[in-house]
């Protein structure tokens, strides 16, 4: 395996830390003892904890205003994954990449799959995009694409979507990601249930594409780009839409793509209870889409949104398996750096989860006893399980502390050198 760190550089760093990390854990192991939990099998199942890197995420992201480029971004999808491999060197818990087309576009699927596999990466849904209009293309989708009033736009956007499954064939990825930021600026503009009728029209000709062995998830997202009426603003048209279209179709929830306040562990109770739990995108946010990254804001909901799929899990058992995946655009950090606290912000919500005492839990509901029914999750989401995290990925052979390790071995500067900025190249187009 290529790997993209020097290994002995990141035993150096794990050997300073060792000794601390290993009072800190028997502290930790006492205490969960005493509640009747094993912090070794808390361990092994942080180990076994993954989330998927977005490609795009690698690069500077930007507001609609300004995108401020960093130093040394990766200009193309192979120092993308170079990037990527870094981020599951040093945290132990991103081994997929989730890719973007037409922005990652590999000329030779099977090279990039190849160099993926040296890198010890794989390939997660890839994404499609008729979000905004590439070089050269026939048919606009200004005013929309999966929907559009254009049967030639429509058909343009369902032929990229089936091409995307192509790809993502050959790249061994086994589900595709559908977000459309199709809708209306102005009421009036649109027919609001003729728009949604040509959405599953054309998600029709994309399902029937799909190999058996394939998901499709549908995204939905309250608004932007369009600000009064979008096609798939919410999980009761996500929902429908998976209902209409099949076993296939699933709901992805990416939680920056609500209203503020929104209850979103209950949506994922819901989507879970009908089995159109697909998956996630996971971010943060204050206001809207803000794409900050995971926990930042409110590590609290993303606790309770683990808790309901620890519930979730117990019920359903192994065939319960949404795909966790990262969605975030990083303005102002290293993506790097946000990347890899974001993964072990996720890793700690599902952490956290496992501690809560359910059958507690379960008693305290049915006694009516509120207060010690929400002390019970607090508790689980009070306890640091930073060491827990940290031995994981000590055991895993990644860095006790990725952000500083990173930065000592001085990757960045590496790359700034190794990768002098050219205009337009990261293609991460999120601006
Ligand atoms: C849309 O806001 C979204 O969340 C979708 O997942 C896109 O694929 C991604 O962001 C990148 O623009
Ligand atoms: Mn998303």
């Amino acid at each position: 395996m290529d790997y993209v760190i020097n290994t002995s550089l990141v035993q150096q760093h794990n050997a300073v830390l060792r000794a601390d990390l290993e009072a800190d854990y028997a502290a930790l192991a006492g205490t969960l003892a005493r509640r009747g939990q094993d912090i070794e099998k808390l361990t092994t199942l942080a180990q076994g904890f993954q989330v998927a890197l977005p490609s795009w995420g690698v690069g500077t992201g930007g507001t609609r205003f300004a995108r401020f480029p960093g130093v040394g971004e990766p200009r193309n999808v192979e120092e993308k994954l170079a990037d990527c491999a870094v981020i599951n060197q040093l945290t132990g818990a991103t081994p997929l990449v989730s890719l973007h087309f037409p922005w990652d576009k590999p000329s030779d699927p099977k090279a990039l799959f190849e160099r993926a596999k040296s890198l010890g990466l794989s390939f997660d849904a890839v994404n499609s995009n008729t979000f905004q209009d590439q070089a050269g293309q026939a048919h606009t989708y200004k005013y929309g694409s999966l929907t559009a009033m254009s049967a030639a736009a429509r058909e343009q956007a369902v032929q990229h979507n089936i091409e995307c499954i192509e790809l993502g064939r050959q790249l061994g990825s086994k589900g595709l990601t559908v977000w459309v930021g199709d809708g209306a600026n102005f009421p009036g503009q649109s027919n609001l249930r003729g728009a949604l009728e040509r959405y599953l029209d054309s998600m029709r000709g994309i399902y029937a594409a799909l190999p058996a062995d394939w998901l499709m998830y549908i995204e939905h997202k309250l608004f932007e780009p369009a600000f009064y009426a979008t096609t798939i603003a919410d999980w009761g048209t996500s929902f429908a839409c998976a209902q209409t279209l099949g076993e296939k179709a699933k709901c992805l929830v990416d939680l920056g793509h609500h209203a503020p306040n929104t209850n979103i562990e209950m949506i994922v109770a819901r989507l879970a209870q009908f089995g159109k739990l697909g998956g996630f995108h996971f971010n943060d946010s204050k206001y809207g889409d803000d794409d900050l990254d995971s926990g930042s804001i409110d590590p609290f909901q993303l606790f309770l949104v683990f808790n309901e799929l620890a519930d979730a899990a117990l019920r359903d058992g192994p065939a319960f398996k949404p795909a966790y995946m990262l969605d975030q655009s990083h303005n102002v950090t290293d993506p790097i750096e946000s990347l890899m606290s974001s993964a072990v912000e996720v890793q700690r919500a599902y952490v956290q989860a496992a501690l809560v005492d359910r059958i507690a839990l379960a008693g305290f509901q049915e006694a009516n006893d509120v207060h010690q029914a929400a002390q019970t999750l607090k508790r689980a989401f009070r306890t640091d399980v930073s060491p827990i995290l940290a031995m994981a990925r000590m055991r895993s052979g990644a860095a006790v502390d990725p952000v500083a390790c990173y930065r000592t071995v001085g990757y960045r500067a590496q790359k700034a050198a190794e990768r002098p900025a050219k205009a337009g190249a990261s293609g991460s187009g999120i601006v």
